[in-house]
């Protein structure tokens, strides 16, 4: 089942993630990160997450980064924005599939509510 929850459109807010997260990241780190994981159902979010240099950033900075991907500012990672993450890092990012998705959310929910809260993010990076 899908909640109705008004993502913003690509636009403005997305540029602002944009710079905002690669003053937390490198930019060639992410880079190489999604082009890992270019291919439909390889994402993998341990590996991501090492790749793009988050898993040994500080709280603060994992912080940062899931009110970033938290584009509707409802204090959670909602599916409809976990399928969109990729592009909160860098905007040519893909889309999850809905697999990925489902596996991502499931990883992290550890709560069961059926969306991130920023201490099941935190975990989940440090996992
Ligand atoms: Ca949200
Ligand atoms: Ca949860």
């Amino acid at each position: 089942m899908v909640s109705s929850i008004g993502l913003t459109p690509p636009g403005d807010s997305h540029r602002a993630a944009e710079m905002a997260m690669k003053d937390i990241l490198k930019a060639d780190d992410i880079q190489k990160a999604l082009d890992a994981f270019k291919a439909a159902d390889s994402f993998g979010h341990k590996r991501f997450f090492d790749m793009v240099g988050l898993k040994t950033k500080s709280d603060d900075d994992v912080k940062k980064v899931f009110l970033l991907l938290d584009v509707d500012n409802s204090g959670f990672i909602e599916e409809e924005e976990l399928k969109f993450v990729l592009k909160g890092f860098a905007p040519d990012g893909r889309d999850l599939t809905d697999k990925e998705t489902k596996t991502f959310l499931r990883a992290a929910d550890k709560d069961g509510d059926g969306k991130i809260g920023m201490e099941e993010f935190i975990a989940l990076v440090r996992e």
